[in-house]
Formats: C-alpha cells, sequence, structure tokens
C-alpha cells in the first residue's frame, strides 16, 4: 500500500545496493570463498561535534541473526571518536555482502539521531526535552527514530509507537487543533481537564488566539493547582524577543501564586535555542532538529582476507579493538587479537570497549534496555562539551 520496504524484504536483502548481489553472483560463479573481517568506522563526525553516540546495534544485530557470521562492537549508547573502530563482522565475504547497506542504515541514521539528542539534552542540563519530531520523517521509522532520540538523553518521547519502543507512555500537550475547534484556550483547556484521565499533565497550548500572557493568566485562574504548565509555540512571525515573552509569563504567574506552572517551549527548538533559553524555560519539546540530525556516514570496510592484513587504500588493514581506560579516560586502538592492554598515560590496566555479540548468528550477550542505554549514555557524556 505505501513506499516502504517491511521487514521480511530488508531481512531478505532487498533494499541492497545491486553491487553486492552481483559481486556474490561472481564469487559464487568463481568458487571464491574467503573469509573476511569488515571494519565500520567514521572518518569524520558532522559540523563542529567532537563526539558521537553509537546507536542501532540492537537492529544491526537482528539484521544479522541466522546468518554464518561473528561480530565484535562497542555497546550500543558508547561514546565514539572519529576514527575509531565501531563494529567488526566476519565470516565469508560472499554469506554477508548484500547486508551492508541496510546494516549501515541502521546504525548511520540512529548513531546521528542519538547524538544530536545527547547534545541538545546536555545543552538543556536540568531541564526536560521531550521529542516532537515524528511528524517530519516517514511514519514506518517513527519507533527508531524516538528510539534514538530517547536513548541519546532526551526524556520522553510523543508518539505510541515510540513510547511502546522504549517501554514508556508517550507524552503530548495540546495541538493548536483542538484550540480553534472548540474556539477558545480557557474552554479547550476545561474540556482537556473534564476528558483526559487524571494522570495527564494539564500543560495548556496558550498561543493560539492571543497574547501568551494573558492566555496564561486566563488558564491559570481557571485550572489553579491542576495547571501543570503551559506551552509556548509562538510563530516565528510574533516571537520578537521569545525569551522576554517567557520571562513575563513566568513574572505574572509567581506573582500570581502560580509557581507550580511549569513553562513548555516548541517549535524550531535547536542547540541555540535550548543554550539561549535553557535558564527560563521548564521543558523543551524539539521536532526536525533531532528527527532530521544529519546522518553519520561510517564505511564499512574489509581489513582482513584469509586472516592476512589487507585493506583499500586510505584505511588501516587489520582488525582492531577499542580499548578504555577507566582510571584517566584514556581510548586506545589496538590490533583485535590483543588481549590485554595497559594505559600508557596512567599506568592501569585497560578495559576492551569491543566485545562479541554474535557468534556465528547467534546473539550472546543480553542486549540492554533504551532505559538503561539512556543511562549509559548520559553518564559518559556529563563531562564531555558540546
Ligand atoms: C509543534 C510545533 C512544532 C512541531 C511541534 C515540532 O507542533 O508547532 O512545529 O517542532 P519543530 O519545529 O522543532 O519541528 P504543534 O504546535 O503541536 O502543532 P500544531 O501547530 O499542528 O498544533
Amino acid at each position: 500500500m505505501f513506499y516502504l520496504a517491511d521487514e521480511k524484504q530488508i531481512k531478505a536483502s532487498r533494499t541492497t545496493d545491486v553491487y553486492f548481489l552481483r559481486t556474490v553472483q561472481i564469487l559464487q560463479a568463481k568458487g571464491i570463498n574467503k573469509r573476511v573481517k569488515m571494519e565500520v568506522f567514521l572518518k569524520n563526525l558532522p559540523d563542529s561535534y567532537k563526539w558521537g553516540i553509537f546507536a542501532g546495534l540492537e537492529d544491526l544485530l537482528r539484521l544479522f541473526e541466522g546468518d554464518p557470521v561473528d561480530i565484535y562492537a562497542i555497546p550500543e549508547g558508547s561514546v565514539f571518536y572519529e576514527g575509531e573502530p565501531v563494529l567488526t563482522i566476519e565470516g565469508i565475504y560472499k554469506d554477508f555482502a548484500p547486508r551492508e547497506t541496510a546494516m549501515l542504515g541502521f546504525i548511520c541514521q540512529a548513531s546521528g539521531i542519538a547524538t544530536k539528542a545527547a547534545r541538545i539534552k546536555k545543552l538543556a542540563g536540568s531541564k526536560s526535552v521531550v521529542h516532537f519530531g515524528a511528524r517530519r520523517m516517514h511514519p514506518a521509522i517513527t519507533p527508531m527514530i524516538e528510539r534514538s532520540a530517547y536513548i541519546g538523553g532526551m526524556d520522553g518521547v510523543a508518539t505510541v509507537a515510540g513510547a511502546e519502543a522504549i517501554g514508556k507512555n508517550p507524552v503530548g500537550t495540546m495541538p493548536h487543533a483542538l484550540m480553534l475547534v472548540v474556539g477558545d484556550t480557557v474552554k479547550a483547556a476545561k474540556m482537556f481537564d473534564e476528558v483526559i484521565s487524571e494522570e495527564v499533565p494539564r500543560i495548556v497550548l496558550i498561543d493560539t488566539f492571543m497574547d501568551e500572557k494573558f492566555e496564561t493568566i486566563r488558564v491559570a485562574e481557571e485550572l489553579g493547582e491542576k495547571l501543570s504548565g503551559v506551552r509556548l509555540d509562538t510563530p516565528s512571525s510574533r516571537r520578537g524577543n521569545f525569551r522576554k515573552i517567557i520571562e513575563e509569563v513566568r513574572w505574572e504567574l509567581d506573582i500570581r501564586g502560580y509557581r507550580h506552572v511549569k513553562i513548555f517551549v516548541s517549535g524550531g527548538i535547536d542547540e541555540d535555542s535550548v543554550r539561549d533559553l535553557a535558564d527560563v524555560v521548564d521543558s523543551f519539546g524539539v521536532g526536525t532538529s533531532v528527527s532530521n540530525a544529519k546522518t553519520f556516514d561510517f564505511s564499512a570496510d574489509i581489513v582482513e582476507v584469509e586472516g592476512k592484513p589487507l585493506a583499500k587504500r586510505g584505511k588501516c588493514s587489520g582488525a582492531k579493538k577499542l580499548w578504555v581506560c577507566d582510571n584517566c579516560g584514556n581510548r586506545k586502538v589496538t590490533l583485535m587479537k590483543e588481549e590485554k592492554s595497559m594505559c600508557e598515560r596512567c599506568g592501569s590496566p585497560m578495559r576492551p570497549l569491543t566485545v562479541k555479540y554474535m557468534e556465528n548468528g547467534k546473539i550472546i550477550r543480553d542486549l540492554p534496555s533504551a532505559e538503561e542505554i539512556r543511562e549509559y549514555v548520559l553518564n559518559q557524556v556529563k563531562d564531555l562539551s558540546v
């Protein structure tokens, strides 16, 4: 019905670039069954990013489930830097060649989104950030986008399917459509309060018809204690000085005793606006800047053929492993075969971040929940700068 590839078609390599299928055809015809190691790494992070968040590993592993391959990777949610190996696949090349397109697609987009989300969350600090970007992207990938946004550090997601993917409840306020169809902000707020379950916070959209300050006062006087927050999605043509509008709303709420009412802003929010407004708002709804985050151009290259180091020009040969020092934070790349490594900076034993995830098509590790990955991300990025 729609122009999309379903899970079966992806598993059957219908979304692969045809040159991989032709390569397999040639290797089969000529009886070439060479065992290779293929490595995934990112040469350049986008913009001025200094670090990235590796995401999409779970989907990637599901893609290879049942294939005669072994996979080594850094855990999903790991911080990585330019040039570090994040994943290695070992097997007979013709057995997994057609997987390359889909495999990269899973991690390139998810890592771009998770990294952007981590940057936004870092800039927001203790203020919450909710993902509103599903509407900008193809609906078939909503769960992937929202999971990536969440594991990168966002506090919540807005769609039902996205929330299901992370095992949480969806987060939402009110659309302008409700205000317009009801015809008045306060009337719509009252109807929301009457009809919608008590567990859902009453966050009222106050930019539809009139001035944000006066609409806020009207809504606060009507709902009182029950009002959790007001959302300002002020159109750009009316924004002028958005910070001043927010400060004014805060002031008017406070002097009337509505200090408990939170201020939620949305509409075109990106890193700069989060940086500028984090001290005057409580929550951000962030859409396009996260869901449309720059994709990462991970590449997959053969680095060993039949156990011998061999790689194309511009790429270092030999399968590699990434190590971290838990004592001083130092990082190092060695050949995969190294079993231990000492930190040159502080002398402590280093820990391999690269670990085996798949043996002959079977996932051999428990995969963490989205919540666990998010915690892992937040913990790693807390001392990093954006
Ligand atoms: C919000 C706002 C933004 C949407 C969400 C996503 O929509 O208008 O445009 O944010 P983004 O600008 O960061 O992509 P609502 O106000 O809920 O939408 P509507 O106007 O349809 O009610």
